[in-house]
């Protein structure tokens, strides 16, 4: 399964309201940006995470459609619990056997596979009612062509919050209010929608216009904490001298996860990386549904997390290494970066396994 959305953008569907039907009515929300492509002087390797409008209100026995305008999921879990996470390890399937072109195992064989869990993964199916009594999920866009709008029904009163797994951050509400009680027209909702959109493209806008943070350092974006995001490695081409540290970071609060990977032929191994990112676990789906996982050669560092990193184009046999998945959110177990040194002189090219056309390269002279 490859993720269908390099530029988010691109494979947007715009609609924020359905016509409306009497009794029970649908309202539409947008997961990522109601468009079809940006529009002029907006960048095209950039996203917003966020959902469309941020907060709805219907009335019990309602619908709300979700249209899914980029890679994203919606998860409205038990009530009370927050989001599901995007991926655990797990221990019953233990990373086996893994080698880098050398012929060394990788340090991380027999830690578990990260396993995404179903609810994300897989997620409930469209059309459920939601009361807060049990999670329900869209699951992870798949398969060719737009992915299908999510349906859920709210038969009870209630506020409800629901979120992206895929983005940390990314969350939204519905308020679920009596029949008798005033709620916003769609027309009104479709206004919020617009001017919410109007603020991120702006703020996209800025972000594309900044300098980097700071010398010696790439950073992955930047992006904003609302959601806006670049995709893409500022400075893309960063020149250093040998010996001397380089970080590479997420941007702060960032909803997005990046990986660091260099490779010789960034094109080729992106290739790779976006066939073998997210894949059935090899033993399942043949009786019953696969369980999806990520690739733990990219999922995981590609050394050991305490051991500092040098690289010189030669490591584990054919230029690899790894940050592994990093993200802009202390409070979970990835990174948000890490610090390479580049012991010999030369230029070095990296991209992100997550998402393939982002690349980099930095350059290191005696
Ligand atoms: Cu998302």
């Amino acid at each position: 399964m490859h993720r269908k959305s390099k530029v988010a953008f691109a494979t947007a569907i715009c609609a924020f309201a359905l016509p409306g039907v009497a009794g029970a009515a649908t309202k539409v929300v947008s997961a990522g940006p109601p468009l079809k492509k940006p529009p002029a002087g907006v960048p095209k390797d950039s996203d917003i995470d966020q959902f469309y409008p941020a907060s709805i209100k219907v009335h019990a026995g309602d619908s709300v459609k979700f249209q899914i305008a980029g890679f994203h999921t919606i998860n409205f879990p038990k009530k009370g619990a927050g989001s599901p996470p995007l991926a655990v390890p797990d221990p019953a399937h233990p990373v086996t056997g893994l080698t880098d072109a050398s012929g060394a195992a990788f340090w991380f064989n027999g830690q578990g596979t990260p396993v995404i869990p179903s609810i994300v993964a897989l997620g409930t199916g469209s059309g459920k009612a939601y009361t807060g009594a049990a999670a329900i999920g869209s699951g992870i866009p798949a398969g060719s062509g737009p992915p299908k709008p999510f349906v859920v029904k709210f038969p009870k009163a209630g506020s409800f919050t629901y979120y992206c797994a895929v983005h940390p951050g990314m969350k939204a509400s519905v308020s679920v209010v009596a029949k008798g009680k005033a709620v916003p027209s769609a027309k009104a909702d479709a206004a919020r929608g617009a001017n919410q959109l109007a603020q991120g493209l702006a703020t996209i806008k800025k972000l594309d216009k900044l300098k980097p943070a700071a010398t010696q350092t790439v950073t992955a974006g930047p992006d904003d904490k609302g959601g806006a995001s670049l995709l893409r490695f500022t400075p893309s081409s960063l020149t250093t001298k040998v010996g001397t540290p380089v970080t590479l970071q997420m941007s702060p609060g960032t909803r997005e996860d990046h990986t660091f990977t260099f490779a010789k032929d960034v094109k080729a191994a992106g290739k790779l990386a976006e066939k073998t990112f997210v894949a059935p676990l090899p033993g399942t789906g043949t009786a019953g549904p696969p369980v999806l996982a990520f690739d733990p050669k990219y999922a995981y560092p590609s050394d050991p997390p305490s051991s500092p990193l040098t690289y010189d184009g030669t490591n584990h046999g054919d230029g690899f290494l790894n940050s592994g998945v990093l993200d802009g959110d202390p409070r979970t177990p990835f990174p948000q970066k890490v610090t390479v040194t580049f012991p010999t002189a030369g230029t070095y090219t990296f991209f992100c396994a997550i998402h393939p056309f982002m690349t980099g390269k930095i350059t290191a002279t005696s």
